[in-house]
């Protein structure tokens, strides 16, 4: 099957260009200047179908590194299976997501991937590929790491936070890097001071102060900063790549410029809700509504100055990636167990569908370039995670996944389940963006278009990912 995507304006990370994209199977042939003759026939007469996207930007398929379906937290799981995630994914214009698989403890390593494999296997409207999570660092772990690189699984996930659940102690940490900067492997950082933010829970809770927002308030910046600044720390005596998951404290970002003015391989990656939403909000919100914003990291301060500066680091390189961290649960039976006491709240947000369209408003409000927003979105994340050349840019033999994205659109986020994650409520209520995504092509496929679902839970693919390919 041929496809062109005619009078559109492709945008990749690296400017923008009036082209139509030509599309054989799953993979794009050629971008060609509209109307043009240079492969020796009428390309939009010889095409099997032609899609118009007259007036539209025409941008790589979002890839979302960070997403957790069915991640076991605090008694339930994350209520996204890869089915219905994948396909709130898809809805939104992401044609890619990276997953954690879970280690738990006492399991194998290589037992906790298989089950990831299990779970997503034939179930993913989109391609896929998995992060480990380690439960643990010991002798048998640092083997596996070995065994994951060479089976495309190329990232690991590390703890400093949740002490008695996924936390690794920093000899811990010290060893999986050297074993990282030994197989090439990037280590990815969830960087809180877990200990201190269990002392200050527990003196809440003592006190009284048991609604969502104490989550907030017991797990303060300095706790990011601090656990930030250590992580680079091991980095820099180790010489692992450093990714750090979810910044959402400025002083956390200050940490990872130092660092990287200083010549590491230190990156940063910030999601959507601490690029809009903020503690201020989580404190007005009526009765345990504040329960839909529990995640940690926390949102912050609007007043200290927190979302402007994401924007600011976006901007500037200082952070390199969006992801959603997609970590959806429903209020009913959920985020309710926390009713009383924050801490049993399961932390996270649900956002995998709407992360292009949140990022584009920040096109629309003068924070980033349109280029800059593929960058973000797309192709740094594809590249940082051994993806570059098949996912995160539109280029001759690049996967066609692909979006036309209408910026004279509109998408308005609605209260309770208007969205096609399986969550019953959304973090992003009320939230109106002045773009929509209109078509969506995975690996050729057209899965979005016309307000419908075409896709099919079984289309994606396990992706095996190389090295990252932002080191040098
Ligand atoms: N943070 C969340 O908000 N959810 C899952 C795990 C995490 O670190
Ligand atoms: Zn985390
Ligand atoms: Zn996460
Ligand atoms: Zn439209």
């Amino acid at each position: 099957m041929t496809t062109l995507i005619t009078g559109g304006t492709v945008v990749n990370a690296t400017g923008r260009t009036r082209a139509d994209v030509l599309i054989d199977g799953e993979t794009i042939a050629a971008l060609v200047a509209p109307g043009s003759t240079a492969l020796g026939h009428d390309l939009a007469a010889s095409a099997e179908r032609v899609i118009d996207a007259t007036g539209r930007y025409v941008i790589p398929g979002g890839v979302d590194v960070h997403t957790h379906m069915e991640l076991p937290f605090g008694g339930t799981a994350a209520s996204d299976t890869f089915e219905t995630g994948t396909t709130a994914a898809a809805w939104g214009g992401t044609t890619t997501i990276v997953d954690f698989a879970v280690q738990r403890t006492g399991e194998r390593v290589q037992d906790g991937l298989a089950a990831w494999h299990e779970k997503a296997a034939g179930n993913c409207a989109i391609d896929y590929g998995f992060h480990q999570i380690l439960g643990g660092v010991d002798e048998d772990a640092l083997k596996a790491m070995d065994e994951l690189v060479s089976e495309g699984v190329t990232s690991f996930k590390l703890f400093m936070a949740y002490p008695g659940v996924f936390y690794s102690t920093d000899d811990q940490i010290l060893l999986a890097m050297q074993r990282a900067r030994d197989n090439g492997a990037t280590i990815m950082m969830h960087a809180e001071n877990g200990p201190a933010i269990d002392a200050l829970v527990a003196q809440h809770l003592a006190r009284g102060e048991t609604s969502p927002y104490f989550h907030g308030v017991s797990r303060p910046w300095q706790l990011e900063e601090e656990a930030t600044h250590r992580a680079i720390m091991l980095a820099d005596l180790t010489g692992a790549p450093l990714y750090v998951v979810h910044v959402s404290a400025k002083q956390a970002i200050a940490q990872i410029a130092a660092a990287r003015s200083r010549g590491l391989n230190v990156f940063g990656e910030t999601c959507p809700q601490y690029l809009y939403l903020s503690l201020e909000e989580q404190l007005g919100a009526p009765g345990f509504e504040g329960a839909k914003w529990v995640c940690s990291t926390p949102l912050r301060s609007r007043e200290e100055g927190h979302q402007d500066d994401l924007w600011r680091a976006l901007r500037t390189n200082e952070a390199q990636v969006v992801s959603t961290d997609h970590c959806p649960f429903c209020l009913k039976d959920q985020k309710e167990l926390g009713l009383g006491n924050f801490s049993k709240i399961p932390n996270g947000i649900g956002g995998v569908e709407h992360r292009m369209d949140l990022l584009y408003q920040g096109v629309v409000d003068g924070k980033i370039s349109l280029e800059r927003w593929v960058e973000i979105c797309c192709t740094t994340p594809a590249r940082m995670f051994g993806l570059h050349g098949t996912k995160g840019v539109l280029a001759p033999g690049a996967d066609a996944d692909v979006v036309v994205y209408d910026p004279a659109g509109h998408t308005s986020i609605g209260y309770g389940k208007t969205h096609h994650m399986n969550m019953d409520h959304s973090a992003w209520e009320g939230f109106e963006i002045d773009g929509h995504v209109d078509t969506v092509l995975s690996r050729g496929q057209v899965v979005i278009d016309g307000g419908q679902f075409h896709g099919r839970a079984g289309h994606g693919r396990f992706l095996r990912r190389g090295l990252s390919q932002y080191l040098v």
